[in-house]
């Protein structure tokens, strides 16, 4: 689709949910600095662009492009953080094929979300490569893209202590750890769509991912023996940190005045609150212990959490909407995270060299959950998988206070720095990055 003298022109497919968007954005940025005579069309729902396009600069060449969300008309979000989800995915090819149409343009390129197996065809039918980007780690790739041979292994709802000592790096993790859909619900909509991107990804120009090659060598090396075009190009927080990471409730301020490796900070990322009864359990446990905390909260505390709590524990604790994420777990005084391992997190909190407290809720967050505890050897599963208050307590106290807690520490920072080396001039997601370059220029 080459065009003499005419810019080039790359349409680029969101997945508008939790933080898919935010990353695939930061690398279409990235991508638009680095060659500059492209265009991006950015089709994401009005919804999502809308929180992502106001943010600041940078934008330039990147013209954000509506999709339809689904919704029937009059919806209202319930408890089932999932739902839009589902109404999405029904519209989903259609409402992207209708939006490119609609914009009248001929592109050069197709650049999407991997879980978008349909854009392989599109790409067909455009006569352009397709670039896939995946946005969580190298583990839950592989699951993907080796479901049917799992499938073939360990049956469909076998037990779920049963490891897959088949799959390479794979020993200490167990059937019940991998992402719902692989060997168990198999029939969701969900599974489907990530059964269909395991068998298309290998077909794929290139796939990216927000990882970097050093943090599990035994797993990315199985992955690029089955994607011929993997480029490990991340932490791309590092490359292409978001514009939104301004500090207006003061946390920074307040980690200064507490001492080095001291504060438990907790959040659950964008899409899960634990249940009013989980809630209660941490807050109980954080009350009692000596810690002191930072919490990232969803919704009204008072609310949801324990009558006068806030009032008992305003000295030691500072609960916000929303904190600056990636500066905070890089804050010295932090010293654990108590989070639900959505892949961002995980990278962010090994950026910051802290050991983790996991409670693991859906998707891929088990898989994390477990290499974390069992692979990496740098954080703890909440004991019985939920907050209780005792649990909770024991596992602050492992990670603050113990001998155990400071290797852990010792051995996040080891993993801090192979990602730092990665993003270096000469570190191998650069090196995957500028790969990434000189084929998009090559169009
Ligand atoms: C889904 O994950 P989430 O969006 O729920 O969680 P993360 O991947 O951990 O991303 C949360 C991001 O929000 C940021 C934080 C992360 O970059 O720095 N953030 C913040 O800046 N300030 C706050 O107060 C709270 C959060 C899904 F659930 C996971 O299973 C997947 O791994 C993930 C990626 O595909 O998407």
């Amino acid at each position: 689709a080459h065009r003499e003298n005419a810019q080039k022109h790359i349409a680029v497919f969101a997945f508008p949910f939790a933080t898919h968007a935010v990353p695939l954005l930061s690398l279409v940025r990235k991508l638009s600095e680095s060659v500059p005579d492209v265009n991006f069309s950015f089709f994401n729902t009005p919804q999502s662009n809308q929180s992502l396009f106001t943010k600041g600069n940078g934008f330039e060449r990147i013209e954000p492009r509506s999709v339809d969300n689904g919704l029937p008309e009059g919806f209202r979000i319930g408890r089932n953080p999932h739902e839009p989800v589902e109404y999405f995915l029904k519209a989903t090819p259609g409402n992207y094929k209708s939006a490119v149409e609609e914009s009248g343009l001929t592109f050069d390129g197709l650049i999407t979300d991997a879980l978008y197996w349909f854009a392989k065809e599109m790409a067909e039918e455009m006569r352009v490569p397709w670039v896939t980007y995946f946005t969580a780690g190298p583990r839950p790739l592989l699951v993907h893209v080796d479901t049917d041979n799992i499938r073939s292994c360990m049956g469909i709802n076998g037990p779920e202590d049963e490891t897959l000592e088949f799959l390479p790096g794979f020993s200490a993790i167990r059937s019940g750890d991998l992402p719902e859909g692989t060997v168990s619900g198999v029939d969701s909509p969900f599974a489907t769509l990530l059964h269909k991107m395991g068998q298309i990804l290998p077909h794929a120009s290139a796939v990216a991912m927000n990882s970097f090659e050093e943090i599990d060598p035994i797993v990315v090396q199985a992955l690029k023996s089955r994607l011929p075009n993997l480029l490990n190009i991340g932490p791309f927080i590092l490359k292409s940190p978001p514009p939104c990471g301004s500090d207006i409730h003061g946390c920074l301020e307040w980690l200064d005045q507490r001492p080095t490796s001291s504060v438990a900070y907790i959040s659950f990322g964008s899409v899960i609150t634990p249940s009013p009864h989980e809630l209660k359990a941490l807050a109980e446990a954080l009350e009692a212990c000596e810690f002191p905390f930072l919490w990232s909260f969803r919704g009204n505390v008072e609310e949801m959490l324990p009558e006068g709590f806030l009032e008992r524990t305003k000295e030691k604790g500072l609960i916000v909407p929303w904190v600056p994420q990636l500066t905070v777990l890089a804050h010295p005084s932090v010293g654990v995270f108590v989070t639900h391992c959505g892949w961002n997190s995980v990278t962010e909190s090994i950026i910051g060299g802290v050991p983790m407290i996991c409670r693991a809720f859906f998707g891929e967050q088990k898989l994390n959950q477990r290499t974390v505890e069992a692979v990496w050897e740098f954080g703890v599963t909440i004991e019985g998988g939920k907050f209780t208050k005792n649990g909770t307590m024991k596992a602050l106290k492992v990670i603050l206070s113990s001998e155990k807690g400071k290797l852990m520490r010792e051995k996040i920072g080891v993993l801090k720095q192979l990602a730092l080396e990665a993003v270096d001039t000469d570190g191998s997601s650069t090196a995957n990055f500028n790969f990434l370059v000189e084929f998009i220029t090559k169009l």
